[in-house]
Formats: structure tokens, C-alpha cells, sequence
């Protein structure tokens, strides 16, 4: 019997999150087109034929000059040096470049070079980036395609995991999909509503706090806080007559609704914290680093 932690590890929009939500089958994991969605690390536990992975979802690694996004990219290091294994991502459509630049941070583990979103080229794009990869395969353990519309590449992507990982017993009930607070996948939820909602500056100086949660037994009632950095930002979040903090709440509600198989009732708040976001102190306390 085989346990152990693998984190996923990549730039910003590679598709570390929508890879974890493919391979648990169920979405617990912040998706959005824009960058930077993931911001806390969340696990996903996945059995594969008697044996337990744990992944880990780590936030993207991109240069930046921004307090909050730096302590993010300090979480995905910390998290290669905690795992067993780890799974390094990149789109088939992105050069080599983010892969060296994960060399020269001279991982200690193993790890799988996988290409994900080969669904967007063509057969041939696909064994040509393999072959640009493959000057690399000293370093690598493997090199694998992904993509989460075609459930094909699962199987493989989880066969070989499952090789590179310790003889343990399981960490982790094999009934749970994650160990992460339900607390802090409802405010996940919360995060991309406001993403998918608000136009591109607005998430980037924004959080979420769940501040309390309360399970009756056919309702789940989610209460939180929205933070943001400025009056105007605020506004922005309600919209007119309130139009905007609605939308979001609907959208919450469905996300977290398909993941609970329960009714939910979400109720939002929006606060200003001016400066929250290049406040150091006040990041970490957000997020648990
Ligand atoms: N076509 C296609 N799109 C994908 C695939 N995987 C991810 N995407 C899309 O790529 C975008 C980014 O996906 P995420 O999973 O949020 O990427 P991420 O690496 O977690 O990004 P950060 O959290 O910002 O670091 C989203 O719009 C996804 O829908 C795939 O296999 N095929
Ligand atoms: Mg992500």
C-alpha cells in the first residue's frame, strides 16, 4: 500500500487547479481564466487502485513585485520541500523557459513533467514540445500529457504517481476527497464568484473570510466577509442596487452547492481594509501562511 503528498507546481493559468479538480472528479479547487487564481494552497485526496495520493494546489510561480503575490510564490516553494513528489505543469502551448526556471530551483524531489491543455493543438504541436522537453530527461521522471476534457491521460498520470510514491499506509481516510477545511473551500468558492463577476483590478485587491457556517439539515447557511482595499472597490462589489453582490452570491451558491448536494443560502458583507494587500502581517493572518 502506497501514500504520499505530491504537489502541483507551475506558472500562473497552467492549469495546476482544473488538473487536481479532474483527477478528484469533483471541483474543490478556484479555477478562473485570469491569473493568479489560487492564493491558498488546498489538498485533494485521490485513491488509485489501493493506494492514496495527496495533492497539494499550490499557488502559480510568476516574478512579482507585489507583497501578497510574493508571500504566494514562498507557499509553492515551501510546499515542493514538504512532498514526496512533485508533479510540475505547464501548458502545451508555453516554451520550455518556466521548466528551466524550475530546474534552477533545484527541486529535491522526483518529479513528472506534465503537459496539460494538449486538447487546444494538434498531434503534431503535441510531439513537437515533447521533443523540445525531452533534452530535459535526466531531470524528469516522466514526461506526460494531460488534459481535463479527455479522461484518457488520467489513468497514466495516476499509474505513474502512484510508482514514484513510498510504501505508507494511508494518511488520510480513503473515504475523504480532502483534508482542507470545508470553511476555506466555501471561501475558494466565494473568491472565484467575485473573479468571474468583477472586471480584472477588483479580485487582485479583494479576500473572502467565512466567518460562520451553519449546517441544518436541508440547508447549509454560509456567512462571510468580503475585503477590500478601497470605497470605490467596495461599491463596485454591491453594483447598483445591489446587482453585483448578488450575482456573486448566486454563483457561490451553485458552485458550493454542486459540491455539498445540498441547498445553500450564502449572505455577503463587503468591508474596507485599506492597504490589506501590502500589509505582511495582515496577509499571513488572511491566509493561514
Ligand atoms: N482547454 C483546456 N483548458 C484548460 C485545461 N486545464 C485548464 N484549463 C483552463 O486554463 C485556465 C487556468 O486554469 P487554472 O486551473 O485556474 O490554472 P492554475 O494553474 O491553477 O492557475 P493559478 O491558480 O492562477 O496559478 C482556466 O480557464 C481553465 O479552464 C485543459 O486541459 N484544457
Ligand atoms: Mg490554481
Amino acid at each position: 500500500m502506497k501514500s504520499g503528498f505530491v504537489s502541483i507546481i507551475g506558472r500562473t493559468n497552467a492549469g495546476k487547479s482544473s488538473l487536481l479538480n479532474a483527477l478528484l472528479n469533483e471541483k474543490i479547487a478556484i479555477v478562473s481564466h485570469k491569473q493568479n487564481a489560487t492564493r491558498r494552497k488546498i489538498n485533494g485526496i485521490v485513491m488509485h487502485e489501493g493506494d492514496q495520493i495527496i495533492f497539494i494546489d499550490t499557488p502559480g510561480l510568476h516574478k512579482s513585485d507585489k507583497m501578497l503575490n510574493q508571500l504566494m510564490i514562498s507557499e509553492a516553494i515551501k510546499s515542493m520541500g514538504d512532498c514526496d513528489l512533485i508533479v510540475f505543469l505547464a501548458s502545451i502551448h508555453d516554451d520550455t523557459s518556466d521548466y528551466e526556471k524550475f530546474l534552477t530551483l533545484n527541486p529535491q524531489k522526483p518529479h513528472i513533467l506534465v503537459l496539460t491543455k494538449v486538447d487546444e493543438v494538434k498531434n503534431e504541436a503535441v510531439l513537437a514540445k515533447f521533443s523540445k522537453y525531452q533534452k530535459f530527461q535526466t531531470h524528469f521522471a516522466a514526461l506526460m500529457p494531460f488534459s481535463t476534457k479527455q479522461k484518457t491521460y488520467q489513468k497514466p498520470l495516476l499509474e505513474q504517481i502512484c510508482k514514484l510514491l513510498p510504501e505508507h499506509e494511508y494518511f488520510f481516510d480513503p473515504e475523504f476527497i480532502t483534508n482542507t477545511n470545508e470553511r476555506e473551500i466555501f471561501r475558494e468558492f466565494i473568491l472565484e464568484a467575485i473573479y468571474e463577476n468583477l472586471s480584472d483590478e477588483i479580485p487582485y485587491s479583494t479576500d473572502v473570510l467565512v466567518d460562520k457556517v451553519v449546517d441544518k439539515t436541508d440547508i447549509t447557511e454560509i456567512y462571510a466577509t468580503i475585503i477590500t482595499e478601497r470605497e470605490i472597490h467596495k461599491s463596485m462589489i454591491i453594483g447598483k442596487n445591489g446587482e453585483t453582490i448578488k450575482r456573486i452570491g448566486i454563483h457561490a451558491r451553485k458552485l458550493i452547492a454542486n459540491l455539498t448536494g445540498k441547498k445553500v443560502f450564502v449572505k455577503l458583507v463587503v468591508v474596507v481594509k485599506k492597504g490589506w494587500s501590502k500589509d505582511e502581517n495582515m496577509i499571513k493572518k488572511i491566509n493561514n501562511y
